[in-house]
C-alpha cells in the first residue's frame, strides 16, 4: 500500500507507541531498546543479542515495499515509493531496487524495468523460468493510469536481465485494480490481494472490480476470485504447510489520507482446504472459515504480512513489526518508524529486512527464526529445517 497520511496521524502514532513502557519490556530498563516481548516466546525469537541496524538512509525514498531476499546472489529486491525515474520524463513511478552483496558490502541499483509499472511487492517461487532456471520471483504490479503495461501478477528472473513476464493481468476483461501483495502456496498457486488504492493515488483507471483476492494457478494459467468481503486487502502471507491463509485488510486507510477509527485494522486467518464434492469426492481447494487472527496494537494495519517456518506471522504497521504465534497470541513488537506501512522480508537465519522509506533496517536475531518461502532446498547453505 502506498497512501498519504497526514501529520496528526503521524503525531498520534508517536505518541501512542510511546505506551508500551506500560507493557512488559525487554530487560527492563533501556527505554531505547526497539524490542518489546509480551511473551517468553518472543525472547526466545530474539536470542541473546538482538540488533536493529540501518542498511542505507538515502534522501530517496528507495525502500518502501517488497523484501525478497534472494540467497543465491546474496541479494535483497525493494521497491521504492514513487521517485523520478528519469530526468527526461515528468512521470514518477514505484520502481524494483536491487541490493546486492548484502551480507558483504551492499550497494544498490535501481532497476529500470519498463515491462512492469508500479511494480509493489513480492515472493520467491519455483516456476519454469527463461534459461531453464526456475528460480523466480511472483511480483504484483500495480500497473498505471492507461493499464499499460498492465497491473497485475507477473514473475520476474532475479537474475540479469531480470526478464518479466505476466501471469494474469486482468480478470477476464477487467481490468485489476491496484494489485498489492502475492504470497505463493507450497502447491505453487498465489494467492494476491487486490484493493483500490492505486486509483484513490490517481495512478490507475476508475476500479472495475470489488477489493478481493484472487488466487493463480500456473499449472492450469487460470485465476479465480478467493476470497471477498473484505475493505482493502493488503497484506497476504501462509502459514508454513500452506493450510493457512493471513491477510491485513487495511480498511480503515480509506486511501485519500485519513483513517477511519470503525474501519478494519485487523488481520484474518482463513483455512485453505477442500470441500465435499457432493459426489462421494473433494473439490477445492477453497478459502474458508475466516476468523479473527489479531489486530495491531496501534493505528495501522498489516500492510506488510510474512510467516516465519515456526509459524509465527510477523506483521508491519504503523509503529513497526508486530510478532504473533500462530494461535494469535501477541509475542513481541519491534519499533521502527515506517510512517504508513511498507513491507517485511526474512534474509539470512535470524534476519528480517524492514523497509523503512529512506531506510532499509535489518534486525539480527536468534539463528532459529528462519522466513517461510524465503530458501529453496535446493539452495546452497538452505538451512537444515527448509525440506524439499
Ligand atoms: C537518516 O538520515 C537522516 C539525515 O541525515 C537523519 O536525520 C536520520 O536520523 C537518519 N535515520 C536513521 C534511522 O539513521
Ligand atoms: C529508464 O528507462 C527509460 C525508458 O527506456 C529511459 O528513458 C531512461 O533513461 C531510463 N533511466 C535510467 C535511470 O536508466
Ligand atoms: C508534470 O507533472 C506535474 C504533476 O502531474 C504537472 O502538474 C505538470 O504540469 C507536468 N509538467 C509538464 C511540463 O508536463
Ligand atoms: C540464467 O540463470 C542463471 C542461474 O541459473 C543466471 O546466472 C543467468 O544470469 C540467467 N540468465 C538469464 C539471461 O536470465
Ligand atoms: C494465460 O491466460 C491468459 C489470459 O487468459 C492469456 O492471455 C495467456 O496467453 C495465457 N498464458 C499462457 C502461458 O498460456
Ligand atoms: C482437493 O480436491 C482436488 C479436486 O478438486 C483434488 O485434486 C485434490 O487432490 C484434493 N486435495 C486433497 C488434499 O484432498
Ligand atoms: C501461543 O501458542 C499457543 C499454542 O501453542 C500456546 O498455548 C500459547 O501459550 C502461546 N502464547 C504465548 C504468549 O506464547
Amino acid at each position: 500500500m502506498r497512501t498519504s497520511v497526514s501529520r496528526s496521524l503521524l503525531l498520534a502514532i508517536a505518541s501512542l507507541s510511546g505506551g508500551y513502557s506500560a507493557h512488559v519490556s525487554r530487560r527492563g530498563s533501556s527505554s531505547a531498546s526497539p524490542f518489546t516481548s509480551y511473551s517468553p516466546a518472543f525472547d526466545t525469537i530474539l536470542g541473546t543479542g538482538p540488533k536493529l541496524s540501518v542498511v542505507f538512509n538515502q534522501s530517496e525514498r528507495l525502500f518502501y515495499e517488497g523484501g525478497i531476499y534472494h540467497p543465491p546472489t546474496d541479494s535483497l529486491f525493494t521497491v521504492s515509493d514513487r521517485i523520478s525515474i528519469s530526468p527526461g520524463r515528468n512521470d514518477s513511478a514505484q520502481v524494483l531496487v536491487r541490493v546486492a552483496n548484502v551480507h558483504t558490502w551492499p550497494s544498490y541499483e535501481i532497476l529500470n524495468l519498463t515491462s512492469i509499472s508500479n511494480p509493489i511487492s513480492g515472493v520467491r517461487y519455483q516456476g519454469q523460468g527463461a534459461n531453464g532456471t526456475d528460480d523466480l520471483m511472483a511480483f504484483v504490479a500495480w500497473g498505471n493510469s492507461k493499464n499499460d503495461p498492465p497491473g497485475g501478477l507477473y514473475s520476474i528472473s532475479p537474475y540479469p536481465p531480470y526478464e518479466v513476464k505476466p501471469l494474469t493481468t486482468a480478470l477476464g476483461v477487467y481490468h485489476y485494480n491496484a494489485p498489492d501483495d502475492v504470497t505463493v502456496l507450497p502447491d505453487g498457486t498465489m494467492y494476491f490481494t487486490d484493493p483500490t488504492y492505486g486509483y484513490q493515488e490517481g495512478l490507475r483507471p476508475d476500479p472495475l472490480l470489488p477489493n478481493q483476492v484472487y488466487r493463480y494457478d500456473a499449472a492450469t494459467n487460470t485465476t479465480r476470485v478467493a476470497v471477498d468481503g473484505l475493505v482493502r486487502p493488503n497484506g497476504i502471507a501462509h502459514s508454513p504447510d500452506g493450510i493457512v491463509l493471513y491477510i491485513g485488510d487495511t480498511g480503515a486507510r480509506t486511501g485519500d489520507g485519513s483513517l477511519d477509527y470503525q474501519g478494519p485494522r485487523t488481520t484474518y486467518g482463513f483455512d485453505v482446504k477442500n470441500v465435499s464434492s457432493g459426489a462421494g469426492g473433494s473439490a477445492g481447494p477453497f478459502v474458508t472459515n475466516r476468523r479473527v487472527f489479531a489486530m495491531p496494537y496501534d493505528l495501522g494495519a498489516n500492510d506488510g504480512l510474512k510467516t516465519d517456518l515456526a509459524g509465527n506471522v510477523w506483521g508491519l504497521s504503523a509503529t513497526g513489526v508486530f510478532v504473533w504465534n500462530a494461535s494469535g497470541d501477541l509475542l513481541g513488537h519491534i519499533s521502527v518508524p515506517t510512517e504508513d506501512g511498507g513491507n517485511i522480508g526474512f534474509g539470512r537465519p535470524g534476519e528480517l529486512f524492514i523497509n523503512g522509506g529512506n531506510v532499509l533496517y535489518r534486525v539480527t536475531m536468534d539463528d532459529s527464526v528462519i522466513g517461510t518461502g524465503v530458501w529453496f532446498a535446493s539452495d546452497a547453505g538452505a538451512p537444515s529445517q527448509v525440506s524439499g
